[in-house]
């Protein structure tokens, strides 16, 4: 058996979901479907996450059925069947009798899934799956009315991680940060993006990981757009190059960004921005405390990006104006950092539970166990024509995320051996270390 977890601890999860659904609920959770890449060649294949939490089950078909018709849980995990023929092309599959060690009462055919299923769910008042993740699944929910989700009850469950849980996601957190090291050692100008690419990949393949996400490697420019990942182009000497890449353990996520000086020194323009967003970082990580809000956590990046923004002179107004509503954050510092300050972080890189639910709402409460991202940042492209960008910093984009625990005792860093004081990176980038 291949399960990163105690089975009473997937059993444990099972219990604290059922034990707030109604009486008589069955609950359906699918994997995810295989995605033709071309022609015959599938996508990589990555379980379902709700999959991995429930049932831990990694092959790429099966469903996990359980209800509480008796008083207790009855569970059963509906697996691809033995098939030699199959099996020479792709592998020795689990099958029906292996699936009976995973963390179900029982195992079946998938082959038996449609019939079975339309037979039970007649017995039950409430259906509960989550749609749009299985074909199959959504075909059979069609027939069904009045389906309910079952996401709302466990991503608050999924938010607050058990100590084996962070124990992946330290490790995840550890890999990536090496990885990021390794590809700053190993820079040196007119190295292309895609170099630096594979620098970071090759350390997270080299520690049997994998990427958790599509790796950013933007150089200069290319680190103003918050989504590239093309890392088609050379960096030029001179340049910042942004890397916003992170691996999984276990299928639990890290999420790192650095921005660093190709040549291994920054210049002064450079410099004021790298600053202001450090620090603007490590107020918004002082602000993930045990019981304060999602939203004190943006309000403490955003002070000090608007404070600092007025102060390079890049805005003229007062700190009140330049932050906007202090609940839509909507003033004009939003032009230069328009994205979050962070978001959860476990078996999803932007994992389930995070952000707010309507505009007054401060998002959820922060406490021991939660693992979330802090990324603020600020840019620059020059070729926008809907605001005036200063000279001086014009090109430049940067933004510093770390994984952080919180914790009783306060913050915890998981991707704290990553360097991001200025003089560190200064001393690594190209040392060849
Ligand atoms: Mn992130």
């Amino acid at each position: 058996m291949d399960l990163p977890f105690d089975t009473s601890e997937y059993t444990n999860r099972q219990e604290r979901l059922f034990a707030q659904l109604p009486e008589s609920s069955i609950l359906i959770i699918p994997t995810n479907d295989r995605k033709i890449r071309s022609n015959d060649v599938v996508y990589p294949f990555r379980p379902n996450s709700y999959m991995l939490y429930l049932c831990g089950w990694k092959e790429d078909e099966g469903v996990f059925v359980a209800h509480n018709q008796s008083g207790n849980i009855e569970s059963i995990l509906f697996v691809p069947p033995r098939d030699t023929k199959k099996e020479i092309w792709e592998g020795i599959r689990i099958g029906v009798d292996g699936a009976k060690s995973w963390p179900a009462s029982n195992a079946s055919s998938i082959e038996n899934f449609e019939s079975e299923i339309l037979k039970m769910i007649g017995q039950f008042d409430n259906v509960f799956t989550i749609l749009g993740v299985s074909n199959s699944i959504d075909n059979i929910a069609k027939e069904i009315e009045g389906i309910k989700d079952p996401r709302p009850i466990i991503d608050p469950m999924r938010r607050v991680k058990s100590s084996r849980e962070i124990q992946y996601m330290r490790e995840a957190a550890e890999i990536g940060s090496q990885a990021h090291k390794f590809a700053m050692a190993n820079a040196t100008p007119e190295i292309g993006e895609w170099e630096i690419q594979s620098s970071v990949e090759g350390h997270f393949m080299n520690c049997k990981s994998r990427w958790s996400y599509p790796s950013i490697v933007g150089g200069g420019e290319n680190g103003t757009i918050l989504h590239y990942n093309t890392n088609q182009s050379v960096v030029k000497d001179g340049d910042l190059v942004l890397v916003d890449a992170g691996c999984e353990v276990q299928g639990y996520a890290s999420d790192i960004t650095r921005t660093w000086p190709v040549n291994g020194k920054f210049t002064e323009p450079q410099r004021e921005i790298y600053e202001l967003v450090l620090k603007a970082e490590l107020a918004g990580i002082e602000a993930c405390q045990n019981e304060s809000s999602w939203v004190s956590i943006h309000t403490a990046t955003s002070e000090i990006l608007a404070a600092g923004l007025i102060e390079l002179g890049i805005l003229d107004c007062t700190l009140e104006e330049a932050i906007g509503d202090p609940v839509e954050f909507n003033g004009p510092y939003r032009n230069f950092f328009m994205h979050g300050t962070g978001h959860f972080l476990g078996l999803d890189v932007h994992d389930v539970g995070g952000g707010r639910q309507g505009d007054d709402d401060k998002g959820p409460i922060l406490e021991p166990g939660m693992i979330l991202t802090v990324e603020p940042g600020l840019y620059f492209s020059s070729w926008r024509t809907d605001i005036i960008i200063p000279e001086r910093y014009s090109g430049i984009g940067i933004r510093i995320e770390d994984d952080i625990l919180i914790t009783d005792e306060g913050p915890v860093v998981l991707s704290s051996s990553c360097p991001k004081e200025i003089s560190e990176i200064e001393d690594i980038v190209g040392s060849g270390i």
